[in-house]
């Protein structure tokens, strides 16, 4: 990488964005201007190893050449149509998707929360013209602790606080029962249920990993009580867990899977309701749609990404390398992390919460070079690239112990 001529400091241009940028975050101190694979570099040159990969969304790392030759070619031939035509990109791209995942329909979108917006509508619509729910008494079951994005329906059943308060009146169908309670699950399924809507790992709630059995067993009450199992991958899938779906750690196939964030390359948003054909057919024209889901550049990018995990080594480096992770991590238990989960190269891990805050111990990461994202309380989580290599990795377990290892 070659340093780009520095016009304003990072301290100058964190400064910068406080008056007219809208304060909804409060990003790590840290100014990235360019990056590769699984390293970053701020403005005066410094690098950093990116143990968060936006989120899972740079799964494949930053600017893999792969997916930036796809995005390249795209560019200089067409980039967008509007679903008001065909494009010769969106069939390919929804036909080796929907293989991928062993589903058979694809109703392409663009951001992560688009794609649970979209699920709920098709699950709803699915209960009233197939099932034979009564109009506007269908209800959804989702899980407590829950991340699905930002949306007023989706923050309508989150149970975080930050992210409801000040936002109603929000939108009705939604039951919340306890993550990985069958018993309670089962007992809030009733005949208006459409749906369990849940995450099969997680994320934001701190890479909570639910019991063996689980997932494999509301595909089983799902069946039985005659609604639909819609998996939230978004974050988990897309080789995160080792699998090209997390769902597939419990050999189950749900009637309809949410991706986004990966499905992009880290370049455009891409997202996707994938799901059974009797489940996606009950969309028809006007019905649902978005000026830019589908579009030629984000079909393209999406197809070199599919391409990418047909191959199927990313989700075994993220199998090996979760091996590395999860010893890693092992061996610091008692050594300043009081606990972790962790499933592939995913973890959250809970740091003493007398070493700092996950906030504090992710800034004294940033100043050694790493680079992670604290979720609630004492909680950091690591996801790097899926092409880190090992010695990286082992690398940046060295900087947390170091780090969790001495006070500053
Ligand atoms: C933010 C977390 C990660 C997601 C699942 C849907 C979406 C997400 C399982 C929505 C988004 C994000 C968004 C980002 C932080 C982040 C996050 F901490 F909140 F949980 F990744 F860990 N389903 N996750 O995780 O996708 O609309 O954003 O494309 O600050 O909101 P989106």
């Amino acid at each position: 990488m070659t340093s780009s001529v520095v016009t304003r400091s990072s301290a100058e241009l964190i400064g910068a964005e406080e008056p007219v940028l809208a304060h909804n975050y409060h990003p790590l101190p840290v100014v990235v201007s360019r990056a590769e694979g699984a390293w970053v570099e701020d403005v005066e040159g410094r690098r950093y190893l990116d143990m968060l990969a936006g989120y899972s969304a740079l799964n494949f790392g930053h600017r893999h050449p792969a997916l930036v030759e796809a995005a390249h070619r795209q560019l200089d031939r067409l980039t967008l149509t509007s679903r008001a035509f065909h494009n010769d990109r969106l069939a390919e791209f929804a036909e080796r998707l929907a293989a991928l995942t062993g589903l058979d329909m694809v109703l392409p979108m663009n951001t992560g929360a688009e794609a649970v917006e979209s699920g709920v509508k098709v699950a709803r619509k699915w209960a009233y013209d197939v099932k034979g729910v009564p109009a506007d008494r269908a209800t959804i079951v989702v899980a407590a602790d829950n991340f699905h994005g930002r949306t007023t329906t989706i923050v309508s059943f989150s149970t975080d606080e930050v992210a409801r308060a000040g936002f109603g009146p929000f939108t009705p169908g939604f039951r919340v029962v306890p993550y990985n309670d069958l018993a309670a699950m089962e007992a809030a399924i009733d005949e208006t249920t459409a749906a369990v809507l849940i995450e099969p790992v997680q994320g934001e709630a701190g890479v909570v990993v639910p019991d063996d059995g689980y997932l494999a067993g509301v595909r089983e009450l799902t069946r039985r009580a005659g609604c639909l199992f819609v998996a939230d991958e978004i974050q988990s899938g897309l080789g995160r867990t080792g699998r090209t779906l997390a769902v597939e750690h419990e050999s189950v196939v749900p009637d309809v899977v949410l991706l986004g964030k990966a499905l992009g390359g880290g370049i455009v948003p891409v997202s996707a309701v994938v799901a059974r054909r009797e489940v996606l057919q009950v969309l028809h024209p006007g019905e649902h749609g978005s000026t830019f889901g589908g579009n030629p550049l984000a079909a393209a990018v999406g197809t070199a990404v599919v391409e990418l995990l047909e191959t199927g080594e990313f989700q075994r480096r993220a199998a090996e390398l979760g091996v590395v992770l999860r010893e890693g991590l092992e061996a610091l238990v008692g050594k300043g992390v009081v606990g972790f989960r962790s499933r592939g190269l995913w973890a959250g891990v809970d740091v003493d919460p007398a070493l700092g805050t996950g906030r504090e111990v992710s800034e004294r990461l940033m100043r050694e070079g790493v680079l992670v994202k604290d979720t609630h309380g004492s909680t950091i989580r690591l996801a790097p690239p899926l092409t880190i290599t090992a010695d990286e990795l082992r690398g940046a377990l060295e900087t947390v112990e170091k780090v969790l290892g001495r006070r500053d």
